[in-house]
């Protein structure tokens, strides 16, 4: 069967897809992986001025539609950021072959169906490895399939009421996901940029500017929390195993990474993108980072660190293995506003996980932290606790800030209901914050520690933003962005990090020699902790 699985993104570091690619190359399906890029954001000209040629047009959707348009079976995947434009992907798609059968799946059709059923001849819910390939066999041996689990099956019946919603099948186990095929990387993949003529091949220049020097993976499964903002409410709702941390074995990950090793030399750093990693045992990422030590000898970071999980001794496992990179959400310094998010949270507890992930400032790059601004509810007192936090924390730090955005069917919409407030969807840039004097603030303790007597003014003038948004900051804001971007840059240059250099500059610098790498450099990660652990 002639398969296209289309990611609809500003990436092409879909695991899912990857992974749907190779279980259904195993079945020996015609399979192949189609990356439409719906902006570009690593051109210059869409950082600096947010430039409309950057997105796709309408010729360039219907050059998308009629390419997809080949497949017996088309399977498209996005977040809900994306479900606009994947509505009318799809209709072009139906434009060119009406006969195309379209399932719709991943992240957005998991956290709201209905947005979708109109749209599509299927709608996948939740994990698909056993689903798709079962819905494909089906298909193919022209046997009935409304049954099916994990799916929902528009039916023709004015109200939709008679649409099939079978519940998705019981969540993969640790054990599955150890014979889980690697993601397919590499091979049988296309890409359409904005303004490209149709798909092309995807190769190794491609990957270098979309994901600079880097590899991106993910290991485990799952989240023990439901934090009011994140679609992890909604899995948890769909299956409450969601909140069971599943993982393959050390050597199946290390597997996974070696064989892309060997493929592609361009690859320096591994990124994974766990919601919760640290929360694996101990003797786990043990075994990880001695294997990883031993076989793959790069640096890699890891992104979803939960600051209840922060324990000193699983930072060192990784440390050992060499961890460079870590990205851990705070939100807020507000006690109040974390337990209106529903974050796990305890008194000093963001302290006490800053304070030993702060230990390691000299073994690697400064920790990332993500913070949420611009929430309605907050009040004056809730800013002034993010922004003393931010002010008095150890640094060096880099902060990843987010406007608040509404996800669909997270908690966060029906407690906002509750309190008669509006907020933007997802599709709207949830990374530009609102023009106030208090993002100003934030920006610049950020970059400096201010002396306690001039924060302690500045702060008298930091209000919530409904009541204090002026035009005027904008480019106070700007500036101060701006200043915090070359912050990061000097801190990945001074560590020798290039992973994040997306395009010709990065294979420059790696081609002089210029990047970091556990195997040559053995003491600048593990004989600096160890000399620590000594003292
Ligand atoms: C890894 C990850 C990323 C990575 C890679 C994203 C990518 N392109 O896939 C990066 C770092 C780029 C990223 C960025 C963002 N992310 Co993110 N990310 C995740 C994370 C942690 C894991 C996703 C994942 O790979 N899971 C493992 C794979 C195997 O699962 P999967 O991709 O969902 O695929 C399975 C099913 O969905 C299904 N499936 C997938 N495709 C298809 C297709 C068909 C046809 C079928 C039938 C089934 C199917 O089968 C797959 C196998 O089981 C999730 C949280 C989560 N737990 O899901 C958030 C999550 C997806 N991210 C989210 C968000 C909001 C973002 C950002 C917009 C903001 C941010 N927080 O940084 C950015 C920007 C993304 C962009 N503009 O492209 C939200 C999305 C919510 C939503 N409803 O849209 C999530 C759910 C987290 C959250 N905060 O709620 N993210
Ligand atoms: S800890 Fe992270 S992944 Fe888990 S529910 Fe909260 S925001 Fe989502």
């Amino acid at each position: 069967m002639r398969i296209r699985l289309a990611y609809v993104g500003s990436s092409i570091s879909s695991f899912g897809v990857r992974l749907l690619g190779a279980l259904l190359l195993r079945d020996d399906e015609d399979v192949h992986l189609h990356f439409v890029l719906a902006e570009n954001f690593r051109k210059l000209s869409s950082i600096l001025f947010s430039d409309a040629s950057s997105r796709l047009s309408s010729t360039d959707i219907e050059r998308i539609g009629a390419e997809l348009a080949c497949a017996d079976l088309v399977g498209l995947s996005c977040f809900s950021e994306y479900a606009g434009l994947t509505k009318d992907i799809i209709a072009a798609i139906r434009r060119h072959n009406p006969k195309a059968f379209i399932v719709w799946g991943g992240v957005h059709p998991t956290a709201d169906p209905e947005d979708c059923i109109a749209h599509a001849d299927a709608v996948g819910i939740g994990e698909a490895e056993i689903s798709l390939p079962a819905l494909v066999q089906r298909i193919k041996r022209n046997e009935p399939f409304l049954d099916v689990p994990g799916f929902w099956f528009p039916q023709d019946d004015a109200g939709g009421s008679a649409t099939v919603r079978n519940a998705p099948p019981p969540l993969l186990t640790s054990e599955q996901l150890d014979v889980l095929p690697h993601p397919l990387f590499g091979e049988r993949e296309y890409l359409f940029s904005p303004g490209d003529q149709g798909f092309r091949p995807l190769g190794a220049a491609d990957y270098v500017q979309l994901d600079a020097l880097s590899y991106n993976t993910m290991w485990s499964r799952g989240c023990p929390f439901k934090c009011s903002y994140c679609g992890n409410t909604r899995l948890i709702e769909i299956d409450a195993d969601y909140a069971r941390i599943r993982h393959s074995s050390p050597e199946h990950i290390i597997a996974e990474v070696e064989s892309i090793l060997t493929r592609f030399d361009h690859i320096k750093f591994v990124v994974f993108h766990d919601d919760c990693l640290i929360s694996l045992p101990e003797a786990v990422l043990k075994e990880f980072s001695e294997r990883w030590r031993a076989r793959i000898g790069l640096p890699f970071a890891v992104t979803g660190l939960t600051p209840v999980h922060i324990r000193d001794d699983k930072v060192k496992a990784l440390l050992a293995g060499g961890l460079n990179r870590v990205r851990m959400g705070i939100q807020s310094g507000s006690d109040a506003i974390l337990k209106f998010y529903g974050r796990p949270n305890r008194p000093g507890l963001i302290r006490q996980a800053t304070d030993i992930l702060g230990q390691y400032a000299k073994v690697m790059m400064p920790p990332h932290y993500d913070m949420i601004f611009d929430n309605p509810i907050e009040t004056k007192e809730d800013i002034a606790a993010s922004l003393r936090l931010l002010n008095d924390m150890p640094r060096p730090y880099m902060i990843n800030v987010f406007s608040l955005r509404y996800i669909p069917n997270t908690q966060l919409g029906r407690q906002l209901a509750e309190v008669s407030v509006d907020i933007d969807k997802i599709e709207r840039d949830y990374t530009s914050v609102m023009s106030t004097f208090a993002n100003v603030l934030m920006y610049l303790v950020a970059l400096v520690r201010l002396p306690a007597p001039l924060f302690d003014y500045l702060l008298r003038f930091a209000r919530p933003y409904p009541e204090s948004a002026h035009p005027a900051w904008q480019p106070v804001i700007l500036l101060l962005r701006a200043a915090l971007m070359a912050k990061r840059a000097y801190f990945h240059i001074r560590w020798g990090d290039y992973s994040i250099v997306f395009g010709r500059l990065g294979l420059w610098l790696q081609r002089l020699g210029l990047r970091p790498d556990v195997r040559s450099a053995p003491n600048r990660y593990s004989g600096l902790l160890h000399r620590r652990t000594e003292r």
